[in-house]
């Protein structure tokens, strides 16, 4: 069914209207991408309203919602509403500031504004889920970025600093798909045990572990992986090291799969990582999930109590950091199955040298 058709069902019987205005949002209903519009639905069917710069476009692509051109957006509001009876109302919370709560109720009147979380909560739930056609379009973004590593291995080599490293990366998937889904992470040396850390003039040194994490965007859905190499000769223990991250990640791939509660894919690892006594060298979550947005629900950490369902989308990207010495993290994109995982990612995990 058609996932607006869905939510039109869904909508509580104290409500009769929705109004959404979130650009992700509105683009996962619609499947149509603008930086303005507004997305009107209620009982009876929804309305897309657009401005001169995309009521055309929209006109010819969208097929689940009828499109209106505006002038007076309020206006066109109060129109609708009208037509199909609506007096209870209900906005994202997530992302109507006060000011513009207030401009509602201020503007319209007429009708009764709501701020409960239950739109936020219903479209969360079910862009966490995915069809089969976002998860070939995820399946396609990581495509890329497996292609970008390993353009990557040929074009890396010691002495080229991690910005230039960062910029290559990033050249590759901009050729390759619409963007990229954040800017590009290369870390090497004493800068891996930031988890996060941004590339900088540091030129690749013999013995350095580089740790390059990136995502493309390609028809509107991202894609996202870490792997971490090292430079001329590794160390026994950075050899170690790898082997636990890698059998930590190892362990919950084999484990996922529908049914598991986010929280206990998450303790799994962090239990295996206390095993060798790294707790606090583990500091970030496992996952998250990814699709129109880089980082959405469900998440795979401490606190996330969803129940993993057939086609989440998850990371899977557990690390360890040694304070001021060096660190590691790989990640995989996989899709949640009844009975596993199809992990999306396809380079290489062993131990790679350059
Ligand atoms: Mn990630």
């Amino acid at each position: 069914m058609d996932v607006l058709e869905k939510l039109i069902r869904e909508i509580p019987d104290e409500i009769d209207g929705l109004i959404i205005k979130e650009g992700q949002n509105r683009r996962y209903f619609t499947n149509f991408s603008s930086t303005e519009g507004t997305l009107v639905v209620t009982k009876k069917r929804a309305y897309l309203l657009l401005d001169f710069r995309y009521f055309e476009m929209a006109k010819k692509t969208v097929k689940n919602a009828e499109v209106l051109l505006y002038n007076n957006l309020y206006e066109k509001i109060r129109e609708i509403f009208k037509k199909d009876s609506v007096s209870n109302v209900l906005v994202e919370t997530n992302y109507v500031s006060i000011k513009q709560f207030k401009e509602y109720e201020e503007k319209l009147e007429e009708f009764n504004f709501k701020q409960v979380s239950w739109l936020d909560d219903i479209i969360l739930n079910f862009r966490s889920v995915k069809t089969e056609e976002e998860v070939e379009k995820i399946k396609k973004s990581q495509e890329v970025v497996d292609a970008a590593f390993a353009h990557i291995l040929d074009y890396i080599k010691k002495g080229l600093t991690e910005k230039q490293i960062a910029r290559e990366i990033e050249n590759f998937i901009l050729d390759n798909a619409q963007g990229v889904s954040f800017p590009a992470i290369v870390v090497s040396g004493k800068n891996t045990s930031l988890p996060h850390g941004k590339p900088s003039h540091k030129a690749l040194e013999d013995g350095d572990f580089v740790t390059m994490d990136f995502g493309a965007v390609l028809d509107g859905y991202c894609s996202d992986m870490t792997r971490t190499i090292c430079v001329g000769k590794s160390s026994d223990f950075q050899k170690e090291l790898y082997k636990i991250v890698l059998s930590g990640q190892q362990l919950a791939l084999n484990k996922i799969k529908e049914g598991l509660v986010c929280s206990d894919v998450d303790l799994l690892v962090r239990d295996y990582f206390k095993e060798f006594s790294y707790v606090e060298e583990f500091g970030h979550g496992l996952g998250h999930g990814v699709g129109l947005n880089i980082h959405e629900d469900p998440y795979l950490n401490k606190v996330c109590k969803t129940v993993l369902k057939e086609n989440m989308v998850v990371t899977v990207e557990p690390g360890l950091y040694i304070s001021s010495k060096m660190g590691l993290r790989i990640e995989d994109l996989v899709v949640v199955k009844k009975e596993g995982i199809l992990n999306l990612t396809k380079s290489s995990k062993e131990l790679i040298y350059v």
